[in-house]
């Protein structure tokens, strides 16, 4: 796979370089997409599943399709995407990948400084006195009831209509406006606050690429995009990178 000089200059001199994820740097591991082909969201409508008042309303539809999601995922492993951002660290002073994705498996990889913008689906919290809670404790098919004050246990998610953890999503725009390189790898660029960081990274001057294997609203905004399987691209980036050092 060939990269332009022009990226690779831009990499070589950069201090800061952040990355936006999304579901697609999973789906080589089996992790289904949300809105791709065979996407969650296809089977299920977001409003009625990834939502507060949709758990009011059926807590025993919403915990079942988390149970299910997180029995899909509890056996994923990361894929050569994650292990080659996990590469990648060592060519920049300053690295670190926002993620919109709850399956944990940038960790899992060992990438040193992760932003999670949306929760852990492994995790759990009682919705009265908020007293965390593991999924292996309550995989059971009924939403559990918390043994501290008999609140309701649900999955320690953001949901659709819920704000963003303050401290992430600082993060996140504190790290996409001093950028110099930002990547937007795997993600359909619709769900806001995350959708709008690499529009904050390009008003300050970043070099945008996307990486994803159908375009999106970011794809004309871009100054390179990469058509192609994170799986692919990235381990061939840092390929690249050790070459132009
Ligand atoms: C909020 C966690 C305050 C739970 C999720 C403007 C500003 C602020 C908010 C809004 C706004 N406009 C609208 C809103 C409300 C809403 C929103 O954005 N709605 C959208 C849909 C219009 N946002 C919120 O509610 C957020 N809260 O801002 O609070 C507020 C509230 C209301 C109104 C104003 C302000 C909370 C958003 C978080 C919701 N939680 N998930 C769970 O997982 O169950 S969202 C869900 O979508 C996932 O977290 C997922 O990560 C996220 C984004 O999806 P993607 O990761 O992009 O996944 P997708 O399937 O869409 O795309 C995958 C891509 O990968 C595809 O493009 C595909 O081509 C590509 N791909 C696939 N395979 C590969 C690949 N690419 C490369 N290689 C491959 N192999």
């Amino acid at each position: 796979m060939e990269f332009s000089d022009k990226l690779l200059n831009r990499l070589r001199g950069a201090h800061s370089v952040g990355v936006l994820t999304g579901a697609g740097i999973s789906a080589p591991s089996g992790v289904p997409t949300f809105r791709g082909e065979d996407g969650l969201w296809k089977k299920f409508r977001p409003e009625e599943l990834a939502n507060y008042n949709a758990f009011r309303r059926n807590p025993e539809l919403v915990w079942e399709w988390y149970n299910w999601r997180r029995k899909l995922i509890k056996d994923i492993k990361p894929n050569l995407g994650h292990y080659a951002l996990v590469d990648m660290e060592k060519y920049f002073s300053d690295f670190a990948i926002i993620t919109q994705n709850v399956d944990n498996l940038h960790e899992m990889a060992g990438s040193a400084n992760v932003i999670g913008l949306h929760g852990n689906i492994m995790h759990n919290k009682c919705m009265d006195c908020g007293k965390p809670y593991e999924a292996e404790l309550v995989l059971d098919d009924k939403p559990p009831q918390c043994p501290d004050c008999g609140g309701l246990i649900r999955p320690d998610v953001v949901w659709f209509g819920e704000m963003l953890p303050e401290d992430a999503i600082r993060q996140a725009q504190e790290l996409a406006i001093r950028s110099e390189v930002f990547f937007s790898i795997g993600t359909s660029s619709q769900v806001e606050p995350a959708a709008s960081l690499p529009y904050m990274a390009k008003g300050n001057g970043a070099y945008i690429v996307e990486i994803n294997i159908e375009e999106t609203p970011l794809t004309p905004v871009a100054d390179e995009y990469f058509n192609s399987p994170v799986d692919k691209v990235l381990p061939e980036l840092v390929i690249a990178l050790e070459n132009k050092k």
